[in-house]
C-alpha cells in the first residue's frame, strides 16, 4: 500500500544523544506544528525504533485478535451472525495488512515481523490470550474490545507519523461497523432470556480485568509513554485512554442492566476521573510475556498457518518456474 520505504534493520539505540542536534530540533519543531512525518523524511533513530515496535505489535494484535472470535464463526447463532462475524474477522486480518505495510515503510521487512511474532519475540495485545468459552465472550470482544481499540486509535490517528495515521483512519472506519455489530449482539443477549443475560454477565466478569489491562500499564509504570507523547505517536497516556473508555462505556453497560465486577469503580467528581481497583500488573506482565491461558495455542495456530502457506510464498518467489499447462 505504501511501499518505497528505506531499509533500516535493527535500530539499536534507546537515546537521542547521538543525533545531530540541529536536525533533531527541526524534527521536533515540525511535530510541534502538527506536521506529518513521512517515510523519507529525516527522523531520529529512536522515533523509527519506537514506531516499528508499536505498529508491529498493533499488526500482530490484529492477526492474533482474529483467532478468539474466528473460532466462533461456525458456532455463531444463526446465519446472519455467522456472515457478520466472518466479515469482521476478515477485516481484522486486513487491518494487520495495513499496519504491516505502515511498519515496512520504516525499514523492517514483513518476513522479519512475522518471524518475531511466531518466535515469541514480539508482543501483541494481552487481551487475545484469554479463551472465548461462550458466544457471550465473543460478543464482549466485538463490542467492548473494539470500543477500547477505537478510543485508542481515533486519538492516535491524529499523531505524527503519516503512514500509521492513514492506516488508523481506515481501520477506525471499519471498526465502527464492528462496534455497532458487537453492541447489537450484546443488546440481543441483554433483552433475551435469563440464561442469555447470565451468559453475558459471566463473560463481563471474565473479561473485565484483561480489558482494564488492554490500555497498557498505569502511567506511573509505563516505559514508553513519555517519549511517545512528546513525539505525538501516542496522543493520550494509557490512563487517559482507560479513563475515556470508562467514561463512554460504563454508562452503556449499566444501562443494559449488567454489573461491573469492581466494587471500587466510581467516577470521582473531584478529579473528574474514574476510581477503580488497581489492575493486577503482575498478571499483565505474565500474560504479555508469554504465560497467559492461551499464548501457546495462539502462536501455535500462527506457526501452522505460516508453514501451510510456505508453498505459496515459495512459488511467488520463482516467477520463471514452469507450471503444468492446464488441459483446457
Ligand atoms: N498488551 O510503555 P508502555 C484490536 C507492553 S487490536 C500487550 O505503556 P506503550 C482487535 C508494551 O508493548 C488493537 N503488551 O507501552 C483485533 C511495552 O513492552 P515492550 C490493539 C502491552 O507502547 C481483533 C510494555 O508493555 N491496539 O483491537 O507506550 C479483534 C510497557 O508498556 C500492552 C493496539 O495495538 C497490552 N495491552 O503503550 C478485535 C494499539 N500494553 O514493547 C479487536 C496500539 C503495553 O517495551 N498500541 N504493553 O516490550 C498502543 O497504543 C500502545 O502500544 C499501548 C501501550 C497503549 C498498547
Amino acid at each position: 500500500m505504501y511501499g518505497g520505504g528505506t531499509t533500516f534493520e535493527g535500530v539499536k539505540t534507546d537515546s537521542v544523544l547521538q543525533e545531530d542536534p540541529i536536525k533533531l530540533a527541526a524534527f521536533e519543531a515540525r511535530i510541534e506544528r502538527g506536521e506529518k512525518i513521512e517515510p523519507k523524511d529525516w527522523m531520529p533513530q529512536l522515533y523509527r525504533k519506537q514506531l516499528i515496535r508499536m505498529i508491529e505489535q498493533h499488526g500482530h494484535s490484529e492477526i492474533i485478535g482474529a483467532l478468539p472470535e474466528g473460532t466462533w464463526i461456525t458456532r455463531a447463532p444463526g446465519f446472519k451472525r455467522k456472515m457478520a462475524l466472518m466479515a469482521k474477522v476478515q477485516d481484522e486480518v486486513g487491518h494487520a495488512q495495513l499496519l504491516y505495510s505502515a511498519a515496512e515503510t520504516l525499514g523492517k521487512s514483513r518476513e522479519a515481523m512475522i518471524e518475531d511474532l511466531i518466535s515469541g519475540k514480539s508482543k501483541y495485545s494481552n487481551i487475545f490470550n484469554y479463551p472465548t468459552f461462550t458466544w457471550a465472550d465473543c460478543c464482549f470482544i466485538s463490542w467492548l474490545v473494539d470500543a477500547g481499540a477505537i478510543v485508542n486509535q481515533l486519538a492516535n490517528a491524529k499523531g505524527s507519523y503519516g503512514p500509521y495515521c492513514r492506516a488508523l483512519e481506515r481501520i477506525c472506519a471499519e471498526e465502527s461497523f464492528h462496534l455497532k455489530y458487537g453492541h447489537h449482539c450484546v443488546i440481543y443477549l441483554a433483552t433475551g432470556t435469563a440464561l442469555q443475560r447470565q451468559l453475558f454477565q459471566e463473560a463481563l466478569n471474565r473479561w473485565w480485568p484483561p480489558m482494564m489491562h488492554f490500555f497498557g500499564p498505569s502511567d506511573k509504570i509505563s516505559t514508553h509513554t513519555e517519549i511517545l507523547m512528546k513525539w505525538k505517536v501516542k496522543m493520550g497516556t494509557n490512563d487517559e485512554m482507560r479513563n475515556q473508555f470508562l467514561d463512554m462505556y460504563v454508562p452503556k453497560i449499566l444501562e443494559l442492566g449488567f454489573t461491573i465486577p469492581d466494587h471500587k469503580l466510581k467516577k470521582n467528581t473531584a478529579t473528574g476521573k474514574w476510581d477503580y481497583t488497581e489492575p493486577d500488573w503482575e498478571e499483565f506482565k505474565r500474560v504479555i510475556n508469554g504465560d497467559g491461558p492461551c499464548n501457546k495455542e495462539r502462536l501455535e495456530v500462527r506457526r501452522i498457518a505460516e508453514a501451510r502457506g510456505q508453498w505459496v510464498r515459495d512459488a511467488l518467489k520463482k516467477p520463471k518456474m514452469e507450471y503444468v499447462t492446464p488441459l483446457a
